[in-house]
């Protein structure tokens, strides 16, 4: 089975402007809409639009949980969320303007883990996941749930031997490379701060997938590059017109980890994530895409080795 463990999910409300958003002026929306928000859940819509089991994980607020279960539903995520009473899911605003000049995120703080729900979880947890499950950590940690927490919980999966995937930023990035987890997915600029050394990317790449198997740089709009058993592919996106950029890297987690799951080549699993993201970008909410979009969009991904 696989997992995603979203710790600090969101729903995202994404409003829409006619006019680019400027400040010192008012700026008037023309349509709001919501979606779920947070980056594991995102991987689990991926998954489950491509076929592939997985249960959705983390905290949700009991105030707003069922706006938050309805999206869940709507979109077809199966999940397990333990529920806080008395707290709110948090809101990520998503500003989205019609000439679509890139997207604008404010994000809210969110839940407030107490030490017994960290624990509680960790039990479950650890009752739930199998060896060679597939678990995947996605988005920021929420008050309440400290690296420490983090190294508990990557060890944790690490000892019943599941495959462990990480798509966190910061110190929670640096601990995951530190503990040595199966795939991350670092920006370029993140890779830059993971470099001590300042050898250059493709160095730094190769002595980090010496401790990490599988490991993506995303480089937005140009693609990416991935490092596997010591091979670097440079992966270039198909051109696509942009209307909605927010989710687009979690989209491509979801279906790179739905390509493992499936047994695929790394290169045959590298267009299918890439293709998923492009045409997730062609739609305005967080986590769309279009399987007959992503059959065309895989010719036009470009792979070189
Ligand atoms: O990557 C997009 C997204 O998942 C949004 O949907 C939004 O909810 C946000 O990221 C949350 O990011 P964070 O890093 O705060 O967990």
């Amino acid at each position: 089975m696989n997992y995603t463990i979203t710790l600090n999910p969101a729903i995202d409300r994404l409003i829409f402007l006619d006019e680019k958003m400027e400040s010192r002026k008012t700026n008037r929306i023309t349509d709001v809409a919501y979606d779920i928000g947070g980056k594991g859940t995102h991987g689990s819509y991926a998954m489950s639009k491509l076929g592939v089991k997985n249960i959705a994980l983390g905290f949700i607020g009991g105030l707003n949980s069922d706006k938050f279960q309805r999206i869940l539903d709507a979109k077809g995520i199966t999940n397990g969320f333990t529920t806080l009473k008395g707290q709110a899911t948090r809101e990520c605003y998503v500003v989205i303007d019609h000439d679509s000049s890139g997207t604008t995120m404010l994000t809210e703080r969110g839940v407030k883990l107490s030490r017994n729900d960290v624990d509680t979880f960790m039990t479950n947890l650890q009752k739930t996941v199998k060896a060679k499950d597939r678990v995947l950590i996605a988005g920021s940690l929420p008050q309440g749930f400290s690296l420490e927490d983090l190294k508990r919980m990557i060890r944790l999966l690490k000892e019943i031997g599941c495959f462990v995937a990480c798509d966190l930023s910061g110190d929670a990035l640096k601990l995951a490379v530190e503990i040595g987890v199966d795939f991350i997915k670092p920006n370029e600029f993140e890779v830059k701060e993971l470099n001590r050394a300042e050898e250059n990317i493709v160095t730094t790449l190769q002595i980090l997938n010496q401790k990490i198997p599988y490991i993506v740089v995303s480089l937005g709009k140009d693609g990416s590059y991935c490092i596997h058993e010591g091979d670097v592919y440079r992966v270039k996106s198909p051109p696509v017109k942009e209307v909605n950029d927010t989710g687009a890297g979690d989209c491509f987690v979801g279906a790179f980890l739905s390509g493992l799951t499936k047994n695929y080549s790394i290169e045959e699993t590298l267009r299918l994530a890439s293709a998923c993201a492009a045409s997730k970008v062609m739609h305005n909410d967080s986590t769309t895409f279009n399987l007959d979009e992503v059959s065309d969009l895989k010719q036009q991904v470009e792979i070189i080795k």
